[in-house]
């Protein structure tokens, strides 16, 4: 029996597996043990992730759409020929900005390099990826305050800290090895901060409830409290920050009772709250979602950024203002996409950067990308504009997953060519496609994997595929030689050669991985960056800014505050109630293509579109558990779901999981200023329960 160790490539924590092969095939997946982040434990996705693993196995060729709308198989060569002809008939007619990609933060590091090489350098297309729906909050908001995108806590954070605030994170749920860890911390306050009682909330010594999007409201309030009583620390404030007297007399504005009014948490709660991180000695506050998809989520993100940093909550032990990435590889997308930046990090018109990579990669200047990308929201503007022509989506989904998705649906009636690489034929995206280019499953690939706490581990194959088979490298890399890209594709004709082209880029920036050797990260521990050239392994769990310096070139963090805006969709007399959305069970998997096949939860899971809500409020529109209900949203659309009853639903807010192409069929194209994040979690709309057949619905619409 042979042992391979491999990533888990759904959450973003990356456990580590290890796979029992016998006879060719996956006899056994155990977690690693002594991985750091998992420690011998992991959840039952990443335990299901050889279901997955046969996917185009029966049919591994190319599909492409005939003039009779039916697919037919192609070979490889052909359809690297025949996708590369339509792309440059786009190109060359309307110019590279009128294709496009849309990427993920599932694929390995490796392959969003290439990809970015390709359809960035080479076809000066615009490529923005899913992690522009999950984490570009985060991101930039990390740019603006601490100077680069780099989240500084290690996970072991979680079993260090005194006092844990999550906000609008449910780990029990999305980060269940996580969640493990906050467990295992039995001396620590948990305090919640969520629009609903999560799973997450049900467990917390503290929960407050708070009104959708109130957070920025609630954190200018429990600044101006902290400052007010002079529970910062002034000493790291006067070392190491710049601009705390402009945020300080931004949030003296900010009043107990006109929060309390705001965000519907008490001025009482308000004050525990604020007592509760003075009294801290390790406080860390955490989020994910809840706060990264908001119509103001970068202020939100950064107003919790400075409770942790004016506290003197951040580079020590158990601290930390903390975003949870949401993918496996979310960090390695934001990092070595070639997209919002540079390889390794930088603006594009930063000319000591981009001599850099250019040396790296063995470049001209006009060779490399010159610009940032525009966001999925415009490049889906541009489409149903007739600017955009052709699109390639890799490894995201976002006929269903996209905000307002019937606005991708128009999208794609639109397009001149949608090619889907995937690793099923079926999905709401690739279904509709002309070209279906059909790849294999992480466990069949290699490649890096970047995690939340800046880990990176090896994604090994642990089983063989047939020779027809290919991997998403393998395909990025056909079309780019069909495309004519001849001698820039010399030095990266492996995963390995593209790692170490990212090492070079990343040399000298925040996030340098020099040192770090593609095949020693195969059976490791995982090394966080940076770790540079030269660099000793001591301590496997590391955090930043333990020096009080950040990434500015002043060397300070930076507050950065502004004005609370007006929601731009209030609810109504006629939209009264607020739709939010989120993960449903640990077993299901955004848009559950991969998770269906989990036998366990397959039989466990609830086939239909469900949305939860109040007794108090199902019992005033007449609605029964089950029945069914059409919810209709702001933004002009309708859908139905089954209605599952729960006290721990807020009276005027229904929650509806994403994993049901239904949910966003209601959300609104709103999106935060500066992330371009679609604002997810906060629509209004109106119910009523269904009295029409389905079939009367359909016709209706
Ligand atoms: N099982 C499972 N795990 C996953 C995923 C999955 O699909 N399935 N997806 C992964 C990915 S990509 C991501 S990004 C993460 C997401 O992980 P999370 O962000 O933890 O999950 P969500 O359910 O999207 O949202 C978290 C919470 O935000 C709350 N919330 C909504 N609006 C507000 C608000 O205005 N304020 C506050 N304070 N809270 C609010 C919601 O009620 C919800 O409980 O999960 C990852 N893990
Ligand atoms: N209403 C609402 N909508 C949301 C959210 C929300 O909270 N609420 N969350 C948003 C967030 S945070 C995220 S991250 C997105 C996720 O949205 P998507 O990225 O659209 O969701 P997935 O189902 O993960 O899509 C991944 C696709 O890649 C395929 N795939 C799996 N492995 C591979 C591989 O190795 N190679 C290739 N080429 N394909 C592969 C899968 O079959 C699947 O079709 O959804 C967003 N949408
Ligand atoms: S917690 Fe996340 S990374 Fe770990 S096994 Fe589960 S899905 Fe995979
Ligand atoms: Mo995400």
């Amino acid at each position: 029996m042979d042992r391979v160790q491999t990533t888990c490539n759904y959450c973003a924590l990356a456990c580590n597996l290890d796979f029992e092969i016998e006879g060719g095939v996956i006899a056994n997946i155990a977690p690693t043990p002594g991985y750091p982040v998992n420690k011998g434990k992991a959840c039952i996705k990443g335990l299901s992730l050889g279901k997955p693993a046969i996917a185009n196995e029966i049919n591994p060729l190319p599909r492409v759409r005939g003039e009779n709308g039916d697919f037919g198989s192609m070979p490889w060569n052909e359809a690297f020929e025949h996708t590369a002809e339509r792309i440059k008939r786009i190109v060359e007619q309307h110019g590279g900005e009128a294709f496009a990609a849309i990427s993920t933060g599932q694929m390995a590091l490796e392959e969003m390099a290439l990809l970015g090489h390709v359809a960035r350098n080479y076809l000066k297309s615009n490529v923005d990826g899913n992690t522009r729906l999950c984490t570009a909050t985060a991101a930039v908001a990390h740019k603006q305050s601490l100077g680069f995108d780099a989240p500084g806590y290690t996970l072991k954070d979680l079993e260090l800290s005194d006092t844990i605030i999550l906000i609008g994170a449910n780990p029990v749920v999305a980060h269940p090895m996580a969640w493990e860890r906050i467990n295992g911390n039995k001396g620590k306050k948990l305090v919640v901060i969520d629009a609903r009682k999560s799973e997450t909330a049900a467990h917390a010594d503290y929960f407050y409830e708070i009104k959708p999007k109130a957070d920025l409201t609630l954190l200018y309030t429990l600044a101006n409290i902290l400052i007010q009583n002079d529970w910062i620390d002034r000493g790291y404030v006067g070392s190491h920050c710049e601009d705390f007297e402009e945020f300080k007399a931004h949030v003296s504005a900010f009043g107990l009772d006109s929060a309390s009014a705001v965000t519907g948490i008490s001025a009482e709660g308000i004050m525990e709250l604020a007592e509760l991180i003075h009294a801290g000695k390790r406080v860390s506050l955490w989020w994910t979602m809840g706060v990264n998809q908001g119509y103001q989520a970068v202020r939100t993100a950064q107003a919790i950024l400075n409770i942790a940093v004016m506290t003197g909550n951040i580079g020590r032990e158990g601290t930390g203002a903390n975003s949870i990435t949401g993918q496996s590889n979310a960090m390695g997308a934001r990092l070595f996409s070639n997209t919002t930046g540079l390889f390794g990090g930088g603006d594009f018109d930063n000319p000591n950067r981009r001599n850099a990579v250019c040396r790296a990669l063995g470049l001209e200047d006009g060779q490399l990308a010159s610009k940032p990308t525009i966001p999925y929201n415009a490049i889906i503007e541009g489409i149903l504009a007739g600017e955009i022509k052709g699109l390639w989506v890799i490894c995201t989904n976002p006929a269903h997953s996209w905000a307002n998705n019937d606005t991708f649906r128009q999208a794609m009636e639109k397009l001149e060519l949608l090619i889907v690489q995937d690793i099923y034929g079926d999905t709401d995206t690739s279904s509709n496609c002309g070209i279906y280019l059909p790849v294999v499953p992480g466990v069949k690939k290699e490649g890096t994997i970047i995690n939340t706490e800046r880990r990176l581990s090896a994604l090994r194959p642990v089983v063989g595929r047939g020779t027809e088979a290919k991997t998403d490298y393998e395909v990025i890399y056909g079309i780019g030689q069909a495309l004519g890209m001849g001698d820039m594709l010399d030095k990266w004709k492996t995963p390995r050669d593209a790692f170490n082209l990212m090492k070079k880029c990343s040399e000298g920036m925040p996030c340098d991985i020099s040192g770090i050797d593609y095949d020693r990260l195969a059976n490791s521990s995982g090394i966080q960056w940076p770790f540079r050239e030269g660099d000793e392994l001591q301590d496997d769990e590391r955090r930043l800014y333990s020096d009080g310096r950040f990434y500015h070139s002043s060397g300070k963090f930076k507050f950065v505050f502004e004005d609370i805006a007006a929601n731009p969709i209030e609810a109504t007399p006629e939209f009264p109630y607020m739709f939010n959305t989120g993960r449903g069970f640990v077993g299901q998997w955004h848009t559950q293509t991969r998770t269906r096949e989990i036998g366990l939860d397959e039989d466990a899971r609830i086939k239909e579109a469900y949305v939860l809500i109040n007794p108090q409020l199902a019992s005033k529109l007449g609605i029964e558990e089950g029945n069914m209900l059409e919810v209709s949203s702001i933004n002009g659309k309708s859908a139905v779901f089954k209605a599952q009853i729960t006290e721990n639903q807020p009276l005027e807010q229904l929650f509806a999981p994403m994993h049901y192409i239904e949910t966003n069929r209601l959300t609104p194209s709103i999106y935060d200023a500066y992330s371009k994040e679609p604002s997810y979690k906060s629509t209004p709309v109106c119910v009523s329960r269904v009295t029409l057949t389905f079939i009367d619905l359909e016709e209706r619409e």
